[in-house]
């Protein structure tokens, strides 16, 4: 019964076009390359853009750093969507400049992938056919000047607890744009949890408003961190190249439990009756995650997906006068200078 598969080719008869039972191993040379490069992560050395690295490692970045991009990018957008709204000449400054800085991270992070071979081009055409990732957490609406608040507090403090870890990833362009990226997003962190302070010292309504924002983003902020340990399949090669230093739960903890004070001195209930602390873990306990909402969201089909993208690739078309003026005028400089030069 199991002859067929017990059959083994006979060495005599196989050629060198036969197939090998072996994948023919890495030369001396390769070898010595991927020593080299283990060695490297395993003494927390950087890999820089001139080393060599292994094809999957380059390409586990070239995923993240761009889907990390374009959520700078397609997260200007719900807070965007507020700077001609802001109650005050001082909010629509600092909404101005914090929405400029999503743009800059944006482009620290198109430049590093670009040191890995993938062009902006290339990166910015994934995202308009639909192929490319953000973040879950920006195909959610931003109903009243509250969610803005709230999108500082929660949305960019998740987003510091993540990226702070990426300041010590093994890759050399990545690490040194997050610690840029992180003293920018700490001042974004703080300006949200300040306009949510005045707020809860104005009126009933606009306590209801800050209450009402908490609400409908608190679970979207958890989910924001990936899927749990148990089912993210990157995350064991990730943690291994130096990638990823701390885990999708163990982020998720750390935010739980430094947002847990600070909804208590802003007078906010977090929207989860299971959430309290635990003394033995000496950490809280929180409620369920509603994974199938966020997979919906992430494979296409939350409440805005439609809308951002559409509003991304409008932009960008809209946008084409400026970079065809941009190269006619590199162009003519160019000419120019070599006429003078000749
Ligand atoms: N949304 O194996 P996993 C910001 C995907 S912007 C969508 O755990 P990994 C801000 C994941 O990509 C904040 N997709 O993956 C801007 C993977 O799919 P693929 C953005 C998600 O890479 C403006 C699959 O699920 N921050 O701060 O080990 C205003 C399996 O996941 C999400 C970053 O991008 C999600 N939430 O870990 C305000 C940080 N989560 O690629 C604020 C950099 C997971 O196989 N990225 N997926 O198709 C990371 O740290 C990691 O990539 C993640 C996921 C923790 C997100």
């Amino acid at each position: 019964m199991y002859t067929q598969a017990l059959d083994l080719p006979d060495p005599s008869t196989s050629g060198s076009g036969a197939l090998s039972a072996v994948p023919p191993g890495p030369t001396a040379d390769e070898a010595a390359r991927q020593d080299r490069f283990d060695a490297c992560v395993d003494a927390d050395g950087k890999i820089e853009p001139r080393d060599w690295m292994p094809e999957a490692y380059r390409k586990t970045l070239v995923r993240q750093i761009s889907q990390h991009a374009h959520s700078e990018v397609v997260g200007m957008l719900p807070e965007g969507n507020w700077i001609s709204r802001a109650p005050s000449l001082k909010r629509k400054a600092i909404l101005l400049a914090k929405v400029q800085d999503e743009g800059g991270h944006g482009l620290y992070l198109y430049s590093a992938a670009e040191t890995l071979g993938t062009s902006r081009d290339q990166m910015v055409d994934a995202l308009h056919s639909g192929k490319a990732k953000y973040s879950s957490i920006f195909n959610y609406p931003t109903l009243s000047w509250a969610d803005v608040g709230v999108i500082g507090w929660l949305v960019d403090g998740a987003a510091i607890m993540n990226q702070i870890p990426l300041c010590r990833c093994s890759y050399g362009p990545y690490a040194r744009a997050m610690i840029r990226v992180c003293k920018e997003e700490s001042f974004h962190q703080r300006q949200g949890y300040e306009a949510l302070l005045v707020m809860m010292r104005g009126t009933p309504a606009q306590r209801a408003m800050v209450q009402d924002a908490v609400n409908r983003w608190w679970w979207k902020c958890l989910a924001m961190f990936g899927p749990p340990d148990t089912d993210s399949p990157h995350s064991a090669q990730g943690m291994r190249w130096g990638i990823k230093r701390i885990s999708n739960d163990a982020l998720r903890q750390k935010f739980v439990d430094a947002t847990v004070p600070q909804a208590k001195v802003l007078g906010v209930t977090l929207p989860d009756p299971d959430l309290k602390w635990n003394e033995e873990r000496q950490q809280h306990d929180y409620g369920a995650i509603d994974w199938d909402e966020f997979w919906a969201t992430v494979n296409g089909n939350g409440p805005c997906n439609k809308e951002r993208l559409a509003t991304r690739v409008k932009a960008w078309n809209d946008g084409q006068w400026v970079r065809d003026a941009a190269q006619a005028h590199a162009a003519k400089q160019k000419a120019r200078a070599m006429k003078e030069a000749a």
